[in-house]
C-alpha cells in the first residue's frame, strides 16, 4: 500500500476503498480557525453534544485579529468560551497561524485531521492525512461522526535530486501547479516520495502540502521518516513519532516526477496560483510591496533565511516590507537570536503572528500596486485592492526583491542555508486546556447571529438565472473576505449584500428582488477556501441550485450540506444555452435524484432542456432531499 491507503485503511469505517466511491473515515483530530469557527461552533451547539468525541480538537484564533470594532473580539470571546465548555483546546490570538502551530505542537504521523480551513493539508508534511472541510463537516467530526469523502486517486509525486540555486520548497509546489493547474488535483491525493524527500525538512514538506490546496487536491501527504523524527524530537514530542512509508511495491493511479536539481525560482503571476513563470523572466517589474509570512512560508527556517538576506542591508525606497512569523514559537526564537532585530534594522514592518495580509486583514497595497507575497493565493481582489497585481514566491525571492525593488532572482545570489534547530523553544501558555476551566458560560455578543437553515427540497423549483460566470470562480468571488467583511463571519444577513460582488456588484440585490434563483458557472466553481459562508450566504439569498461545468471538492460538499443542488452539465457546451435572466424550472428534484444520476432542467425562456448530473451516494441523496445535514439530523431525531 502507499501511505494514503495505509492511513485510510486504518481509519475506514464505511464503504470500500475503491477509487470514486464514497468512504467514511474516523477522524482523530480537528481544528477550526476563527473566521470559519464561529459558524462551526454554532452548528456544533445546535447538535446538542456535551463534549467533543475526538482525540484532540483545537480552536485557533488567527484570522480576524484586527479589532477595529467589537465584532472580532465578540467572536473571539464566543469561540474561547464555547470551545472550552465542550472539551476543545483554545489557541489564543497571538499564538500563531493554525496550520503552523498545529504542525509544531499537535500533528502526529499516521493520524487523521480535518479542519475548517482549506490549508489543513499542511500537516501532511508530518505524515498525517489532513483534510480541509466545511465547518459543518468539522462540527460533525467533533461530535464523533466520520468524514465522508470520495475515495481519491493517489498520485505519486517523485522528487529526484536536491534543491540548489536558492530554489525552495515553494518552488517545488509552484512547479507542480504549473504542471497540473488549479484543477489538476481534484479528486486526488498527492503523495510525495523519492530521494528528494529526504533532503526536505518537515516545515519544507509542510509548505508543499499546504499549497496542494491550490491544486484542488483532497490532500497531500509525505512519509514519516528520520527527518520527521528529528523534528518531533526538537519539538520535545519524540514519543509522537511513528515511521510510515509506502511499501516498495505500492501502486499509484498516476505519477509525476520533479527533478529538484533543475528547479529554479518561480513565481505565480496574477491572478491565479497556477499562472507560474520563472522569476528570471520578471526582473524588469518594479515592486511596491513585499509580504512575508502566511501558513505557507512562515516557519523558523523561512524567517531565518529572510533575516540572513536582509542583515546589514536596507530595503528599496519604493518597497513596503511586512513580516509575519507563523507562530509565537518562531517569533520568540527570532527575537532571542537577534534575527528579528536584523529584519527591523533593514526596514521590515513586523506584524503579529497571524494570517494578516494573506486574508486581507490589513496591508492592502496601493492602487495598481505590484505586491510580492510568500502566500498561497493571489486570487483577484483578495489583497483588498482590486487593481493590485499579486505574485506568489518563496521567502528567498521575496527577501531579495525587497532589497532591490524589482523582482530579484535568488539563483544569482550565494546560497542561503539555515540549520534546523536541535531544540525549538516550547511555550504552550497561550493554549488553554479545557480541563482547567469549570462551569464555563458561553459568551454571545451582538455579533453572534443565528445561521440560516435549509428546508427539504421543494417539489417544484422555479426561478431566474441570476448570474452566469466564468471558469475558476473562487470562494473569494462568492463570499469576499477582507478587513471590512471578515468581522461579520457570524452574521450571514450582513454578508449577504456582498455575495458574488466581484463578479456582479448587483448580484445580491437581484437575488433579493427575485426571492432567490439559480447560479450558472463554468469549471472548478468554488475553488479556494473551505468557507461555508460561500454556501450559507447563497442559501440565505434563496439560491436553489448551482449549475456548473464542474465544482471544487469542499465547496460542493458545503452546498450539499446546506441543501443547495450542485448540478454539473452533462454537456459543458450547454452552459451557453443559459443566459442571465432566463427562467429555469426543475420538476421534483428529489424524485429525479433518487431515480438516477441525472437531473433535467428546463430553460423556460428559451424552451431548451438541459441535462445535468448529480451522482451521489444514497446517504448524500438523503441529506440533499432532507434539506442539508442538520435538517436530516433533526428529521432522524424526530423519527
Ligand atoms: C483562506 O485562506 O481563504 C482562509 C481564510 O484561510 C479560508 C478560510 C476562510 O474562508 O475563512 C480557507 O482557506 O479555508
Ligand atoms: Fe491564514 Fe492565509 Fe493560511 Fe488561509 S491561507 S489559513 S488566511 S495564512
Amino acid at each position: 500500500m502507499n501511505v494514503t491507503q495505509k492511513i485510510l485503511s486504518a481509519h475506514l469505517v464505511y464503504g470500500e476503498m475503491k477509487t470514486g466511491s464514497e468512504i467514511g473515515i474516523k477522524i482523530d483530530q480537528t481544528l477550526t480557525q476563527d473566521s470559519t469557527g464561529t459558524m462551526a461552533y454554532l452548528q456544533f451547539e445546535s447538535m446538542g453534544m456535551k463534549k467533543v468525541q475526538t482525540e484532540l480538537s483545537v480552536a485557533y484564533i488567527d484570522h480576524n485579529t484586527l479589532q477595529s470594532g467589537f465584532e472580532n473580539a465578540d467572536d473571539h470571546a464566543y469561540i474561547q468560551s464555547v470551545a472550552l465548555k465542550h472539551g476543545i483546546r483554545v489557541s489564543k490570538p497571538g499564538n500563531g497561524i493554525c496550520h503552523q502551530v498545529h504542525l509544531e505542537r499537535f500533528s502526529r504521523p499516521g493520524k487523521t485531521l480535518i479542519g475548517s480551513d482549506s490549508h489543513t493539508p499542511t500537516c501532511g508534511g508530518m505524515g498525517m492525512l489532513a483534510i480541509g472541510a466545511g465547518g459543518l463537516d468539522v462540527a460533525l467530526a467533533m461530535g464523533g461522526a466520520p468524514l465522508y469523502i470520495t475515495m481519491p486517486e493517489v498520485v505519486k509525486v517523485e522528487l529526484k535530486g536536491k534543491l540548489s540555486h536558492n530554489a525552495a520548497a515553494k518552488d517545488v509546489i509552484l512547479e507542480v501547479l504549473r504542471l497540473l493547474s488549479v484543477k489538476g488535483g481534484v479528486g486526488k491525493v498527492m503523495e510525495y516520495c523519492g530521494e528528494g524527500v529526504k533532503s526536505l525538512s518537515v516545515p519544507e514538506r509542510a509548505t508543499i502540502a499546504n499549497m496542494g490546496a491550490e491544486l484542488g487536491a483532497t490532500t497531500s501527504v509525505f512519509p514519516s521518516d528520520e527527518v520527521t523524527h528529528a523534528f518531533l524530537k526538537a519539538q520535545q514530542r519524540e514519543s509522537d513519532y511513528v515511521p510510515l512509508c509506502a511499501d516498495p511495491d505500492a501502486q499509484y493511479d498516476a505519477c509525476v516526477t520533479i527533478n529538484l536539481n533543475a528547479l529554479r525560482p518561480l513565481a505565480a503571476c496574477p491572478h491565479s496560483p497556477d499562472n507560474v513563470k520563472p522569476v528570471s523572466e520578471l526582473k524588469h517589474i518594479c515592486v511596491d510591496q513585499v509580504c512575508i509570512g502566511s501558513c505557507t512560508n512562515s516557519s523558523y527556517a523561512d524567517m531565518m533565511k529572510v533575516a540572513a538576506i536582509l542583515k546589514g542591508k536596507t530595503i528599496a525606497p519604493s518597497v513596503s516590507l511586512t513580516v509575519s512569523p507563523g507562530s509565537r514559537q518562531v517569533f520568540a526564537m527570532l527575537a532571542r537570536n537577534g534575527a528579528l532585530a536584523d529584519m527591523i534594522a533593514a526596514g521590515a514592518r513586523v506584524l503579529e503572528c497571524a494570517c494578516g495580509p494573506c486574508i486581507g486583514m490589513g496591508q492592502s497595497p496601493k492602487t495598481d500596486a505590484v505586491s510580492v507575497r510568500t502566500f498561497n493565493r493571489n486570487f483577484y481582489a483578495r489583497s483588498g485592492t482590486a487593481s493590485a497585481n499579486v505574485y506568489l514566491v518563496s521567502p528567498e525571492t521575496a527577501a531579495f526583491t525587497a532589497l532591490t525593488g524589482t523582482f530579484a532572482n535568488p539563483a544569482e545570489y550565494p546560497q542561503v542555508s539555515i540549520q534546523m534547530p536541535e531544540r525549538f523553544e516550547i511555550n504552550d501558555n497561550l493554549i488553554l486546556r479545557p480541563e482547567s476551566f469549570q462551569n464555563i458560560e458561553v459568551v454571545r455578543g451582538p455579533n453572534i447571529q443565528p445561521f440560516p437553515r435549509a428546508k427539504a427540497l421543494q417539489k417544484e423549483m422555479r426561478g431566474k438565472t441570476l448570474i452566469v460566470c466564468e471558469d475558476n470562480i473562487t470562494t473569494d468571488h462568492i463570499m469576499p473576505s477582507n478587513a471590512k467583511l471578515l468581522p461579520y463571519r457570524s452574521n450571514i444577513p450582513y454578508l449577504s449584500d456582498y455575495c458574488l460582488a466581484p463578479v456582479d456588484p448587483d448580484f445580491s440585490r437581484k437575488a433579493k428582488e427575485n426571492g432567490g434563483g439559480f447560479i450558472v458557472a463554468g469549471a472548478n466553481y468554488g475553488q479556494g477556501s473551505s468557507r461555508e459562508h460561500a454556501a450559507l450566504v447563497p442559501l440565505y439569498l434563496g439560491i436553489k441550485a448551482v449549475l456548473a461545468v464542474s465544482f471544487a471538492r469542499i465547496h460542493k460538499s458545503n452546498l450539499i450540506n446546506n441543501g443547495i443542488l450542485p448540478l454539473e452539465f452533462v454537456n459543458p457546451a450547454d452552459k451557453e444555452n443559459v443566459r442571465a435572466g432566463d427562467e429555469l424550472y426543475i420538476a421534483d428534484a428529489c424524485a429525479q435524484i433518487r431515480a438516477g444520476d441525472t437531473v433535467t432542467v428546463k430553460n423556460e425562456t428559451s424552451g431548451k432542456t438541459i441535462q445535468t448530473v448529480l451522482s451521489l451516494s444514497d446517504r448524500l441523496k438523503d441529506v440533499l432531499c432532507a434539506g442539508g445535514v442538520l435538517a436530516q439530523i433533526a428529521a432522524e431525531a424526530q423519527k
